[in-house]
């Protein structure tokens, strides 16, 4: 078993991680920037590294300070978390080498799925459906143009090295795309200074299903039903949800078996989530996969009562996954607000300044995964997420009415947040009917803009 673990993270997930460690006798060290000194973490952690300045590149970014500071306190691992270094293969690459556990996947596996264009391909492979597109990196505009012919418009240019959203550019017909190739191969370059791009034919009217997956090295895989993430705004999710309103259990089965097959196939190891568009006649395709915890797993942990976290590190641990497909039963309906520090009503403009009060809220089957205190000023350094509210229920009506309870005694003051905002979300009627797609929150911000002008 793991003895000691640096968690290389911050805010709300870095106190998930401490009280995972906690539960298991691991101690926990965390790694923390000047802006975070005063962070809840460092208080519950057993021990606390400073690591460098707030700006990320100097800290959380950086991975001398970090395999340094897991060094100096005696820690035989390191736990990523989400954001930052979770997904740098470099980066458990150097973990392995000086002898710290890397409690995540591979570094092969974190490489193979960081290629987007290499991820779909090996998902194909393993018979996992992908969206009709490019089986390779496309060469130049001229083939982009031939295959878009074939796939038929409108296609979707995405970058190889992109992913959640970033350095996608969708060409409606013919004489958009010389120019979009250039465009996005340029933005793609800039970004992520890897300018490959592939392309797939443009859905719409889809959903956003997520299958979470648990592994240990032994080959042992199961999944863990979905989490719907439809309710997004420019690829920021504002509430999730799980199990999803549209899936039925043979299609949870179905697409659970073949996030199966997919990781299997590449001997995938710990915890991961495989992102898939989910149409209205119930096809679903394979986007990309996310080889790290995800801010939305308590959703997944209330309808399964599956610790993902504490499975995190046993298998880190070299454990077995003892859990069995036919012991993961879904039981109930989970919903979780992400609380930012943002003003709705200024274009979710971050909003900075000391958290005055803070009463969070509580009573059955309310959980609240944040590192927020009164007198706290969250560093404007870092995204602005303060709390998570997930509240679960026997039914999905019960949870939307167990949210909007939690979210209306829940007081944070002293800055700005998106409760409000959420809190309304719940009482509109697409949503409630459970029959919306990822053009919900788009529409209903355009009439909303209507309305207020
Ligand atoms: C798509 C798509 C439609 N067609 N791919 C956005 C996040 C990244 N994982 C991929 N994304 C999309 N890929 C094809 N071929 C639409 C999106 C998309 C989206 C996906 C999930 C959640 C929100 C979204 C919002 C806009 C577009």
């Amino acid at each position: 078993m793991l003895k000691k673990v640096l968690i290389a993270n911050r805010g709300e997930i870095a106190v998930r991680i401490i009280r995972a460690c906690q539960e298991l006798g691991i101690e926990a060290v965390v790694a923390y920037s000047q802006a975070d000194r005063d962070s809840l973490a460092v208080r519950l952690a057993d021990e606390s590294v400073c690591i460098g300045p707030a700006a990320p590149s100097r800290s959380y970014l950086n991975p001398p300070a970090l395999i340094s500071a897991a060094l100096i306190t005696g820690c035989d691992s390191v736990h990523p978390g989400y954001g930052f270094l979770s997904e740098n293969a470099y980066f458990a690459e150097i973990c392995a080498q000086v002898g710290l556990v890397f409690i995540g996947p591979s570094p092969s596996a974190i490489r193979l799925m960081g290629d987007k264009a290499a991820a779909r391909q090996t998902m194909k492979r393993a018979g996992v459906p992908v969206i009709p597109g490019s089986d390779d990196v496309l060469k130049s505009a001229e083939e982009a143009q031939e295959l878009a012919r074939v796939i038929g418009y409108p296609v979707l240019l995405k970058a190889v090295a992109g992913g959640g959203g970033r350095g996608m550019r969708v060409v409606q017909d013919e004489s958009e795309l010389v120019r979009a190739f250039a465009t996005a191969r340029a933005e793609a370059e800039a970004a992520f200074g890897q300018g490959d791009l592939y392309m797939e034919r443009y859905l719409t009217g889809m959903r956003h299903v997520e299958i979470q997956v648990l592994a240990d090295a032994y080959g042992h895989a199961i999944h863990l039903a979905e989490r719907d993430c439809s309710v997004q705004r420019r690829h920021q999710k504002i509430i999730e949800e799980g199990p999803s309103p549209q899936v039925s259990p043979a299609l949870r089965e179905r697409m659970g078996n073949a996030a199966v097959a997919g990781i299997s196939s590449i001997g995938y190891v710990n915890a991961g989530t495989l992102e898939f568009l989910l149409g209205r006649d119930g096809e679903f395709y394979f986007m990309e996969m996310n080889t790290r915890i995800q801010v939305e797993h308590p959703v997944t942990e209330l309808i399964t009562g599956i610790d993902l976290v504490r499975w995190q590190l046993l298998i880190a641990s070299g454990e077995r996954l003892t859990l069995n497909q036919k012991d993961v039963i879904i039981r109930g309906h989970a919903i979780e607000c992400r609380i930012n520090a943002e003003d709705p009503s200024r274009d979710f403009l971050p909003s900075a300044g000391e958290v005055e009060f803070y009463l969070p809220p509580g009573g059955p089957g309310v959980r609240v995964d944040s590192h927020l205190y009164g007198g706290y000023t969250p560093p404007g350094t870092y995204d602005s997420l303060l709390a998570k509210i997930i509240v679960w229920a026997e039914s999905r009506d019960e949870a939307l009415a167990r949210m909007r309870r939690a979210l209306g005694e829940c007081v944070i003051t002293g800055v700005t947040t998106t409760m409000s905002f959420q809190h309304s979300l719940l009482s509109e009627p697409d949503f409630q009917s459970g029959e919306f797609d990822l053009g919900f929150l788009p529409a209903l911000m355009e009439r909303r803009r209507g309305q207020s002008l």
